[in-house]
C-alpha cells in the first residue's frame, strides 16, 4: 500500500524532472545527518555505509569542523590567490607537514588534484629530467578511476567513463595494476610518472599483492620516474593509516588528495610533494579561482589536526577488523569475496544471487546505504566514526538480504 503522505515519491520526481541523469541514485532523499546516520524527508533514518565515497571520514558535521567553518563564515570565505589569506600558510604547512612533504598546491576536487599532478610531473619530465618536448608518458593501470575530465578518461578502461568523450589525451600506458613486471616494462626514456591508487577504490577495493608498492617506489626511483599516489579516496585514515600507502611503508613523490580534506562540508583537494618537484611551476603557470581558499583551509586545517591524534586511524584499524571478521563470515553465505583494508570493505555478492544494486536497494530498504561499484560488487565505507553496534547492524542487515 503506498502511503500518500510520504514526500519521498514526491521529491525523487522532482530531481529527476529537473537534472541530466549521469547518475541513477537510490530513491532515498536525505534532509539531514549526524555522525554515522542520515534521515530522509519522511523522518527514516540511514545507517550511512558510503560515506560520500569517503569524503565523509569524519562523519556528517563533525562538531570540529562545523566549528571552523561557522567561524570562518563569519569573517571571510574568499578571496582569491592574487593575495594571501590569514589561513593559507597554516593549512598548507600542516597538510605539508602530515604529508612529510615541503610544498602544498591547494586545488577543489579531486579530479583539479589529478590534472595538477599529470600537468607538474609533464613539466618536471621536460624540465628537470630531460624528456623530448611533447613526448612525456605517463604509466597508469587498467581498472584506475581518477576522476572524469576529458584527459583522466582518456586512460581509463571503463568504458561507460571513457566512451564518447574523444577525441583523447595522449601520453598515457596502461599496464595490468599489481604486476610489477608489467609496470617496469612499460617504463622508458619518456616516462616522467606512474599514476596508481594504492588500493583501487571503484575497482571494488582491490589491494595490490604484497610488494607491489615498494616495487613501484624502487623502480620510480632507479629509472628517475615520479611515483605519483592517488590517495584521494583511500587517504586520510580511510585504510587504518594515515594513506593506504603508509601500510607498506612506502612514500611516493606525489600525494594527490581530496575528498576528506574538506571534511564532507566544501570541496578541497591538494597535491602534496617536495620543491624539486612542484618547484616546476612558476606564476601563472597552474591555479583556480577557489583553490586554497579561506573557508576551504580553516576547514581542512582542522581536517588535518584531527589526523594528527592518530585518533582516526586507530579506529579504522580496530573497528576495520570487526568489519573484517563479519563480512568474512558472509562468505559462502552470499558473498564470494571480501576484500578489507581498515574501513573500507569490497564486497562479491554471488551473481546468481543479485546484481551489486539490487542488494543496496534491499540494504536502503532495512536502513543501511551503501552503493554498489560494478556487477554484484558493492563498496562498505562507514564514517570512521561508526561504533562497534553499528558495524554488527550493518553486517546482520547484509547477512539478510544475502539470506532473501
Ligand atoms: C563520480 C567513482 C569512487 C576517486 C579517486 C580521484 C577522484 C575520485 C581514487 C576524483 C572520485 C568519486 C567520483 C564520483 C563517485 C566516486 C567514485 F565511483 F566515481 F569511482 F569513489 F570510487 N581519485 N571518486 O575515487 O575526485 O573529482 O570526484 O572530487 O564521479 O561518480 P572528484
Amino acid at each position: 500500500m503506498v502511503d500518500d503522505k510520504l514526500r519521498t515519491p514526491g521529491a525523487v520526481r522532482d530531481a529527476e524532472r529537473w537534472t541530466a541523469h549521469n547518475y541513477h541514485p537510490l530513491p532515498v532523499v536525505i534532509s539531514s545527518a549526524e555522525g554515522a546516520w542520515l534521515t530522509d524527508v519522511d523522518g527514516r533514518r540511514y545507517l550511512d555505509c558510503l560515506a560520500g565515497y569517503s569524503a565523509l571520514n569524519f562523519g556528517h558535521r563533525h562538531p570540529q569542523l562545523i566549528a571552523a567553518a561557522h567561524a570562518q563564515l563569519d569573517r571571510l570565505t574568499l578571496t582569491s590567490r592574487a593575495f594571501i589569506h590569514d589561513q593559507f600558510a597554516d593549512f598548507c604547512r600542516e597538510l605539508a607537514e602530515l604529508c612529510g612533504k615541503d610544498l602544498v598546491l591547494p586545488m577543489n576536487t579531486g579530479a583539479e588534484a589529478v590534472e595538477t599532478g599529470i600537468k607538474v610531473a609533464r613539466k618536471w619530465g621536460y624540465q628537470v629530467k630531460g624528456v623530448a618536448a611533447g613526448q612525456a608518458n605517463i604509466v597508469v593501470a587498467e581498472g584506475n578511476f581518477h576522476g572524469r575530465t576529458t584527459t583522466i578518461v582518456s586512460f581509463s578502461t571503463d568504458e561507460d567513463a571513457r566512451a564518447d568523450f574523444g577525441p583523447y589525451t595522449p601520453g598515457f600506458t596502461v599496464v595490468p595494476y599489481g604486476d610489477l613486471d608489467a609496470l617496469t616494462a612499460a617504463i622508458n626514456e619518456n616516462t616522467v610518472a606512474v599514476l596508481l591508487e594504492p588500493i583501487q577504490g571503484e575497482q571494488g577495493v582491490v589491494v595490490p599483492p604484497e610488494g607491489y608498492l615498494p616495487g613501484v617506489r624502487q623502480v620510480c626511483t632507479e629509472r628517475n620516474v615520479l611515483f605519483i599516489a592517488d590517495e584521494i579516496q583511500s587517504g586520510l585514515g580511510r585504510t587504518g593509516a594515515t594513506f593506504a600507502c603508509d601500510h607498506e611503508g612506502v612514500v611516493p613523490d606525489m600525494y594527490l588528495l581530496g575528498k576528506a580534506l574538506g571534511g564532507g562540508i566544501v570541496p578541497v583537494s591538494a597535491v602534496a610533494a617536495n620543491a624539486d618537484v612542484l618547484g616546476v611551476l612558476k606564476p601563472g603557470q597552474h591555479g583556480s579561482t577557489f583553490g586554497g581558499n579561506p573557508l576551504a583551509c580553516a576547514v581542512a586545517i582542522e581536517v588535518v589536526r584531527l589526523l594528527a591524534t592518530g585518533e582516526f586511524q586507530r579506529r579504522s584499524a580496530e573497528l576495520g577488523e570487526r568489519l573484517r571478521a563479519g563480512l568474512e563470515g558472509l562468505l559462502g553465505k552470499g558473498l564470494v569475496g571480501v576484500r578489507v583494508r581498515g574501513l573500507w570493505a569490497g564486497l562479491d555478492i554471488d551473481p546468481a544471487l543479485m546484481s551489486g544494486r539490487e542488494a543496496c536497494e534491499r540494504l536502503a530498504a532495512r536502513g543501511v546505504l551503501a552503493k554498489d561499484t560494478h556487477g554484484s560488487t558493492i563498496r562498505l565505507a562507514p564514517p570512521l566514526v561508526i561504533t562497534e553496534e553499528e558495524i554488527d547492524l550493518a553486517v546482520a542487515q547484509l547477512a539478510e538480504v544475502l539470506a532473501g
